[in-house]
């Protein structure tokens, strides 16, 4: 016999997971905002959190809270859809869990169980962000962050960031490679793989770090290559996507889905960090690199694709949108899985074409006030010319 609050949490949730999702009537014409998240804490199976025997349970009381679930990898296999999420319990560590799903945009259910990682690392607490690529030569890998106590700080909150790896064929089984060392940058996070080899060696998109969350004299996003990923070392990082001042990569920056090959180059949808007086600011910005050398910059729009907008402002870490999957199907509609403010997972949607578009018609950052006005009249004097023309 189950405690009658079981049936009630349980009618609210199937709810919750059969709600279909709709566009919002936000515009930009770059891409459609969907109303609903498609991920909550409210998505993770009761059976994770409450002990549904009223013997042992017999207030049915949470026994191990969930308090977010965000940051995802996405891949879709077989014609439906994954995210793989970022699942953070109220004792602040995270894990992994996977939901599936007929729709890119809704019916994410979890799997019966959280993804249990092989346990290679003693010093590890934590792991998170996943990102999945599905590289040529035929597996899923999985790049997440592996973090550990840094052991030379008694600082409590001191720790070293790394990026571990795992592959898969079926998202069930994972084998686990060694973390990935980076000879010259003492710590990494926002690593991806990219799905193809460069010059036969796996490619990594880095971020190089001094420090757990100053990315000191790291210049930006990294680029380097490794010629055995069951032995990843890279020993130099060339750095693709620099953070400026004054721009929305000032504080640092870092690789959210693995880059997209699109017939104009390797589509990347990043993340940039500015400092505020409230604190930490995240945005999603896109860049576009050649295919045939990834660490190649050849379209770089000004400011960001994707910021917090309304309540994806608030949450647990306010005013962030990260990304690290997104899904670009075959017949070129792309969609982008972004965290809010380190609390729930939303989507965007779009088309490779139309971001393609975006990435090389958007003007870059002319990086001062001054032309940044004079690249506006100089689109507020075309317009002008053209409504003349039209007799308006
Ligand atoms: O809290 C915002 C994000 O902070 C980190 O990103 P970065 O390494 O660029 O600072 C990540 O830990 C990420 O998980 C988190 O969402």
């Amino acid at each position: 016999m189950l405690h009658d609050a079981y049936y009630r949490q349980l009618e609210r949730q199937e709810r919750l997971l059969n709600r279909r999702n709709q566009p919002t009537d936000f515009y930009n014409g770059i891409y459609t905002r969907w109303e609903h998240p498609v991920l909550t804490r409210e998505h993770i199976p009761l059976a994770w959190r409450y002990d549904l025997d009223p013997k042992r349970n017999p207030y049915f009381m949470e026994r191990l809270g969930v308090n977010a679930v965000m940051n995802s990898g996405a891949i879709e296999l077989d014609g439906k859809f994954y995210l793989v999420a970022r699942i953070e319990g109220n004792d602040r560590k995270s894990f992994f869990g996977v939901a599936e799903s007929e729709s890119p945009v809704d019916g994410f259910r979890f799997w019966e169980r959280p993804v249990e990682l092989p346990d290679t690392c003693p010093e590890e607490t934590n792991v998170y962000d996943m990102r999945l690529t599905r590289h040529e030569d035929g597996w899923i890998y999985g790049v997440f962050c592996s973090e550990s106590k840094d052991q030379k700080n008694p600082d409590l909150s001191a720790a070293v960031a790394a990026a571990g790896i795992i592959r898969t064929r079926d998202l069930k089984t994972w084998e686990r490679l060694p973390n990935l060392t980076t000879l010259r940058s003492p710590q990494q996070r926002n690593v991806d793989l990219l799905p193809e080899f460069v010059d036969g060696k796996y490619a990594f998109f880095t971020r190089p770090m001094d420090d757990f969350i100053e990315t000191g004299s790291g210049g930006g996003i990294g680029f380097g290559l490794c010629d055995d990923i069951t032995h990843p070392v890279i020993d130099e990082e060339i750095i693709t996507s620099p953070r400026r001042y004054h721009t929305i990569t000032e504080a640092k920056n870092g690789e959210g889905a693995p880059p997209i090959k699109t017939r104009r180059g390797w589509l990347h949808i990043a993340h940039g960090v500015r400092n505020t007086a409230a604190g930490l600011r995240y945005v999603i910005y896109a860049y576009v690199t050649d295919l045939k050398e990834p660490w190649k910059v050849i379209a770089e729009p000004s400011g960001y694709l994707i910021a917090p907008l309304g309540w994806e402002r608030v949450g647990d870490v306010s005013n962030v949108v990260f990304t690290n999957g997104a899904i670009a199907r075959d017949n070129g509609e792309l969609y982008i899985y972004y965290a809010a403010s380190d609390t729930r997972m939303h989507v965007a949607s779009t088309t490779v074409d139309r971001l393609l578009d975006y990435a090389f018609h958007t003007p870059s950052d002319p990086l001062r006030s001054r032309d940044c006005v004079a690249q506006r009249c100089a689109l507020i004097e075309r317009n002008l010319a053209y409504l003349n023309g039209l007799g308006r």
